[in-house]
C-alpha cells in the first residue's frame, strides 16, 4: 500500500486545493500532532488515572471527565504555539480562545469539540476529536481577535474534520476537496491514506437516534421515526437501529455503510428545543464532510452550511447522513408544515 501522509496528500492534490498553503499544512502538522497525544492517553485510559471526572462542570453544564479536560489542554497548548490561528473557540470554553499578546498570530480560526462523546470514554468505546476550519476576514487582519470573526457563516469553514480513537486511530477530513481518510499506523507514528475520496451510499439501511425521547418530539419528529420503522418504507422493510452516542463514532459508521444520523429537537424540554449538539463544533463540520462526501445535513428542513450563528455554543437539530434518507426526513417535515 502506498505510504502517503496527510501533507503528502494535500501537496499532491495542491493543484485542486489552494489549501496548500504554509500556515495551513503547519496548521494540519500541529493538529495532528495533538490527536497522536490524545490518542496516547485514550488508548491507555485504562491503565493510568484519567478516567473519572475533574469535579468541575462545563459551559455545556456537563461533568468534565479528565480525558476531557487534558484533550482540551493539549489542544489549546500546541495550537497556540503554533503560529497559524488568531482565535480558537471548544466545546468546553464558554469564551473564544485569543491567540494574541506572547503567541504568534496567524490568519485561521480553529473552533473543537476536543473528546467528543466522552460519556463513553470510561467502558471504551469509540470518541473522537472534532475540528472546524474557518479563514479569517481580510479586513479584521491585524485587529484584536474577537468574537465575530469566529461567528461566520457555516458554509465559510476552509477545513473540517474528525479523529476517532477506536480499534484504530483515523483521521477523516475535507478541505473541500473531496472526504480522505488516515490511518495511524503507531509503528511509525504516521497517518496513512487509507480512505481516498470517500462517498456516502446515496441510501442507507440504518438510522442513528436515542428513541428515549421520543415524548420529547412532536408529532412531525414522531413521523418521521416510523417512517424508518415501518414496512411501508421505500425499503419495505425497518431500517436497522444503531445508536452509539458517540456523535464521531455514529457519524462514521454511517459514512461508510449509508444511512442517517437523528438528533431532533426535544421540543417539550427546557434547554434542548433546538436539541443538544452544537452547532459550530459538532453540526457544521459534520456537515461539510457529509456534504463533500455526497450527503445531506439539515436541521430537520434548513441546510446547516446555511446557518450564521449568532452563538458561540448555539445549539441545532442535526439530520445527516445519506442523501436520499435525509430528504425524506425533509419532505415529511415540510408536509406537516403545510398541514399547519
Ligand atoms: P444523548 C456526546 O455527549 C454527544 O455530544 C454526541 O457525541 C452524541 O451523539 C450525543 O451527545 C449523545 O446525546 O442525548 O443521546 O446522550
Amino acid at each position: 500500500m502506498s505510504q502517503i501522509t496527510v501533507t503528502e496528500h494535500l501537496l499532491l492534490r495542491q493543484k485542486q486545493s489552494p489549501m496548500a498553503t504554509g500556515q495551513f499544512t503547519s496548521l494540519l502538522t500541529e493538529l495532528i500532532l495533538s490527536a497522536k497525544i490524545i490518542s496516547r492517553e485514550v488508548t491507555k485510559a485504562g491503565l493510568v488515572d484519567v478516567l473519572g471526572f475533574t469535579g468541575e462542570t462545563n459551559v455545556q453544564g456537563e461533568k468534565v471527565r479528565k480525558l476531557d479536560e487534558f484533550a482540551n489542554n493539549v489542544l489549546i497548548h500546541r495550537m497556540r504555539r503554533a503560529g497559524v490561528l488568531c482565535a480558537m473557540a471548544s466545546e468546553e470554553n464558554g469564551d473564544i480562545i485569543p491567540v494574541e499578546g506572547e503567541f504568534p498570530q496567524g490568519d485561521y480560526i480553529l473552533i473543537f469539540d476536543p473528546l467528543d462523546g466522552s460519556s463513553n470514554i470510561d467502558v471504551n468505546v469509540s470518541i473522537g476529536t472534532i475540528f472546524s476550519i474557518y479563514r479569517r476576514p481580510k479586513e479584521k487582519r491585524g485587529d484584536a481577535p474577537c468574537l465575530s470573526d469566529v461567528l461566520q457563516k457555516c458554509e465559510n469553514q476552509v477545513c473540517s474534520g474528525y479523529f476517532i480513537y477506536g480499534s484504530s486511530t483515523m483521521m477523516v477530513y475535507t478541505t473541500g476537496d473531496g472526504v480522505h481518510g488516515f490511518t495511524l499506523d503507531p509503528s511509525v507514528g504516521e497517518f496513512l491514506l487509507s480512505h481516498e475520496n470517500m462517498q456516502i451510499p446515496k441510501k442507507g439501511k440504518i438510522y442513528s437516534v436515542n428513541e428515549a425521547y421520543w415524548n420529547s418530539w412532536d408529532t412531525a419528529t414522531k413521523d418521521v421515526l416510523s417512517y424508518f420503522k415501518s414496512h411501508q418504507n421505500a425499503e419495505g422493510k425497518p431500517y436497522s437501529s444503531r445508536y452509539i452516542g458517540s456523535l464521531v463514532a455514529d457519524f462514521h459508521r454511517n459514512l461508510l455503510y449509508g444511512g442517517i444520523f437523528m438528533y431532533p429537537p426535544r421540543v417539550f424540554e427546557n434547554g434542548k428545543r433546538q436539541g443538544k449538539l452544537r452547532l459550530l463544533c459538532e453540526a457544521a463540520p459534520m456537515a461539510m464532510l457529509v456534504e463533500q462526501a455526497g450527503g445531506m445535513a439539515t436541521d430537520g428542513t434548513n441546510r446547516i452550511l446555511d446557518y450564521f450563528p449568532t452563538e458561540l455554543h448555539q445549539r441545532v437539530p442535526l439530520f445527516i447522513g445519506s442523501p436520499e434518507d435525509v430528504q425524506i426526513v425533509k419532505d415529511i417535515y415540510e408536509h406537516h408544515e403545510e398541514g399547519q
